[in-house]
This record gives C-alpha cells, structure tokens and sequence, in this order.
C-alpha cells in the first residue's frame, strides 16, 4: 500500500475496547484508518489514525449514509493479492490494501426493540448499509483480509498477528462469524419491517437469530449430542424465561433439566399469591399457594411425594433462610424419614441466607434465578421437515368465563376451587384432569390417550379427598354417561370446570344435575399436546 506499512480499517459503533485494540495494532507496525467517530475516539487516545475522508478525498455525506462506500475502501478490501491484474488495478488508481478489518453495526436492535417506541425513520436511519458492506467484503476475501465483529475476538486477533502461523482456518471462522453477524443483523430488521408493513403475527417466512448458549452433555438420552440456543431476538433487558435464568450452584443443566425447569418455571409464574410448584417430566405434580410459602411448599410436596423425589421445585417468591431450611430438610412423607431430593430450585430471588443454606443441601443442586417470561412470545415446534407456530397460551383465569350450566350454583369457595383448578390443568399434558381444593392441587392425570383414564389417575392420586374437590379438565367430555363425568361425579367432586362445546354437553348436564354437582362450562380449551 501507499504507507509501506499494512494497513487496519475500524469503524465501531461499539467502541469498547478500541483502545486496546488500536495500540495492539500500532505495536505490530500497522496503521489505522477509521470513520469519524471511530477516528475521534481514537484522537482522544493519542492514537495516530488517518480518517476515511483522507482516503476516498470525499467527505462523508448524506448524514453519514455514505462514508466508506467508495472504490478506495472497497478495492482495498477486495482486491486479491495474489492476482496481477487486481494488483495492477490497485496500483494504476492509487489505492492502498487493506489485511484487517473491524466493524460493529449501527445498534438498530438495541434501538427498536428498547421499552420507549422510536419513530419509524428513527428506525431506519439506524439501518447500517456501509457496515455490512464491509464486513461481507472482507469476510469474502478472508484468505487476504481477516474481518472482526467482536470486541471478545480482539485479544485472539492481535495474538494471530503478531505470531508467525499462516494458518487459514481462524480466518474461516473469523470469517463465518461476520456473515452470522450480518445475517442476523438482517433478519432482526426484516423482522422489523414486517411489523411495521401491518403484517400479521406470522410473516411468510422468518429467521430466529439463535445463538449458541451452551453445549449440552447430551439429549434427552446419552447417545443423543445437543445444545442449547437463545433467541437474540428477544431484548436483553427484558427476556425473561429459564434462557435468562441465573445459575447460582449446582452441577450443569441437562437438555432434560431446561425442560422441565422451563414447565415449573411457566406454571409457578401464573400464580399471584406465593406458590409452589413441584414438576417432573413437565408435568406439574404438586401444586399449591398459601400466604405462608413454607406451608405452599409442604403441601405442594404432600400431593405426590413418591412424583415429587427428585423433581423441580419452583417458586414464585424469594427463597429466605427458612424455606430454604424447609427444603433442605423436609422429610419425604412417604416413609417420614428420607430427605426430600430435587434436581433443580427455581425462584425469582434469594435471600443471601437463603441462598447460603440451599447450597448446602447438596453439591449438585441446581439453583436457578429466573425473570418472569415474556408474554405473547411466539412458541415454535418442530416436526418433520418443518415448524410448527404459535402465539403462547396467555389465558388466566380473569379473561376466563365460568359460566355455570347445571341446576347447581358454586358458592364462592368452590368457584375459586374450579379456578384454581382450572390454572393447574393448563399446564398438565394433554389428556389432563387436575383435582385440586383450598389452592391445593390433590391429583392430576396428564398425557393419557383417553380422558377417563386421566380422570382414574387423578382421582387414585387424590383419594379420599377426592370429595368435594374441583376438577378441571382441559378439554370437554366426549362422553358423560358411564364415563369420566360420571366416574367424577360417582367420586364426589363438587365442581367440574370444563370448555364444553361437544356434542353430548347435554348429557354431562343431565348427569351433573342427577347428582347434585355444578358444571362450568369456559368456552376456553387448554390443549397441550
Ligand atoms: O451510514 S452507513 O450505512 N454508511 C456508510 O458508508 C458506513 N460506513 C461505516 N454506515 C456506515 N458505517 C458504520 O458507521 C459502521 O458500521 C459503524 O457502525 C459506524 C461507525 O461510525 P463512526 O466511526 O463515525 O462512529
């Protein structure tokens, strides 16, 4: 190039650790071109740095639109070194090379996606064209040029240059992570614009920035390798979900574990009053809110202590020294003396106490802080060969009718039953029959393939205080006669919550009546499949 010396072209929006990486270049003998701001920053270090301006001999214009989209910059990005012809062009129109570029984007995420709206043109003012131009350029001709969108990839750079290793493959994979970086960056604002253009709630197609959070030991089986991916699309400040959570101790989280933990995590946070909720293999099998959380969790445990051992306890609440206490010394009801044992605590906060002794019940468990989830977040499945969308079910029992269908009028305690109930059943896999009084859940029967085996299961479970519970089923009743309505009401329940809408409701009417039970019908179905 022109200056004899090799030549690094930075443009940050980001500009942390610019420093650093600027006098880790000079140290190697390179000189540095940069965009305004970027130069600036570096002039205030005392960093000698030449500025784009001097290079194309244009000023940036159009508001900054156009500064580094110009032959001078993009020759000397392009240009391949080992051919004649390009050498010779570069050569003829005085153009100098450039080995290294580094590049972050404008923060058009960061802009459209923070809690105060901004204008439409804001939005697409904050559109980085010259950036990407760059990046893919460089990106592109990786072999010559090495291309950096990470601050964190500024110590491994400087390392790479100032050794004397030729190698190709950290410029490959320099390389792969600057197009991840565009085509992420170009997915978030199509995902804009999509909103903006009125479009529905499903585009016609979309990508979801996913990035790696973590390698995972194995699948759901030993013999199945996996990872876990958080979408980037959801802002940093206000994501919620077990993606977010906090891990303060424990051994590390399974594929399995980040299910089930994200199942309690759902269930608990739908509750206003403190709750516990005990879950294994996603299902919920203790449930229970009470104004004193060290009675919630006892009862939670109570429903089904045999389900509960080894399980996911989550609360809504802070953990303090003596819940933690409770859980760490509870005694599984089924034989009154053996420690309850979980895989994972989840809550929304610990006491420092809290936190102190729950360390101490074991060295594996793992303990998780976690924000409340998002709402009307989209919820994504795979089957074969595609996706499956939709909208989370955000439904709770205040946007729910319980109209009453049966001669029998609830009383109030019992309405709050079918309620409580009814926010239970949501959660529970489908066939699922949840039983549950005084904010307790007594039984549940998830994932059968017919709902009067689900029923049978929920009502063994419940036992004697099947009497005079609410049961909630989170789909109608094909039949009634000599089935589940029946069985229920035979089993004394004094309440059934369900959506209604089959063809025989007439019939679990006429049998609610004949033994004096109230029927709710929601006209809401909570399938979970
Ligand atoms: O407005 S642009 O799309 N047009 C350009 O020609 C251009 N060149 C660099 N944005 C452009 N950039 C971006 O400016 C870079 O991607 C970087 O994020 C930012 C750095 O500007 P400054 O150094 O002036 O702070």
């Amino acid at each position: 190039n022109r200056t004899g010396s090799k030549q690094a072209l930075i443009s940050l929006s980001d500009k942390r650790d610019l420093a650093f990486l600027a006098k880790g270049l000079l140290d190697l003998g390179y000189s540095i071109v940069s965009t305004g701001g970027t130069a600036s920053s570096l002039e205030k270090a005392g960093i000698p740095v030449t500025k784009v301006e001097e290079i194309t001999r244009f000023p940036e214009m159009l508001d900054g639109r156009v500064k580094t989209l110009h032959p001078y910059i993009h020759g000397g990005i392009l240009a391949k070194r080992d051919e004649c012809h390009h050498m010779e062009a570069l050569n003829m129109h005085g153009i100098g090379m450039f080995d290294v570029v580094v590049v972050n984007l404008y923060p058009f995420y960061e802009k459209v996606s923070s809690s105060s709206q901004i204008a439409f043109e804001d939005g697409i003012e904050n559109i980085d064209i010259g950036g990407p131009a760059m990046i893919r350029a460089a990106a592109k001709n990786h072999k010559d040029v090495l291309v950096v969108v990470d601050s964190k990839d500024y110590p491994d750079l400087l390392d790479y240059l100032g050794g004397k290793e030729e190698g190709q493959l950290f410029r490959r994979k320099l390389a792969w992570k600057a197009f991840q970086h565009v085509a992420s960056y170009d997915s978030a604002v199509s995902e804009w614009l999509w909103k903006q253009s009125g479009g529905d709630k499903f585009p016609p197609s979309f990508t979801v920035p996913l990035s790696l959070n973590s390698s995972l030991r194995y699948g759901e089986n030993p013999h199945q390798k996996a990872a876990f991916y958080v979408d980037k699309s959801l802002s940093e400040v206000n994501a919620g979900g077990i993606a977010t959570a906090i891990q303060h101790h424990g051994k590390e989280m399974s594929y399995n574990n980040y299910l089930d933990a994200d199942a309690a995590w759902n269930c608990v946070s739908e509750f206003k009053n403190p709750t516990c909720v005990i879950v294994k293999h996603t299902n919920p099998c203790g449930v229970a809110s009470r104004t004193d959380a060290l009675e919630a969790y006892r009862l939670a445990v109570r429903a089904d202590p045999v389900s509960a051992f080894g399980g996911i306890v989550a609360f809504n609440i802070a953990v303090d020294e003596a819940l933690a206490k409770e859980i760490r010394e509870f005694r599984s009801p089924v034989d009154g003396e053996t420690r309850m044992f979980y895989e994972i605590v989840v809550a929304p906060e610990y006491t420092e106490k809290g936190l102190e002794v729950l360390k101490g019940k074991s060295k594996t468990l793992r303990i998780l802080e976690a924000k409340k989830n998002e709402k009307g977040k989209l919820s994504l499945r795979q089957v074969g060969g595609g996706w499956l969308a939709q909208e989370s079910d955000d439904l709770t029992p205040q946007d729910i009718e319980f109209n009453v269908v049966s001669k029998k009028v609830p009383e109030e305690a019992v309405l709050r039953d079918a309620e409580f109930a009814w926010l239970c059943v949501k959660h529970v896999k489908s066939n699922a029959i949840v039983l549950a009084k005084d904010n307790c859940m007594l039984g549940m029967g998830s994932g059968q393939p017919n709902r009067v085996e689900s029923l049978r299961i929920a009502m063994k479970k419940a036992g004697e205080e099947a009497r005079g519970a609410a049961l909630a089923s989170d789909a109608f009743f094909p039949f009634a006669w000599k089935d589940a309505v029946e069985e229920a009401c035979d089993g004394g329940v004094s309440v059934i919550a369900e959506p209604g809408g089959s063809i025989r409701d007439q019939d679990a009417i006429d049998c609610c009546n004949k033994y004096g039970v109230s029927l709710l019908f929601t006209r809401v179905r909570h399938f979970r499949h």
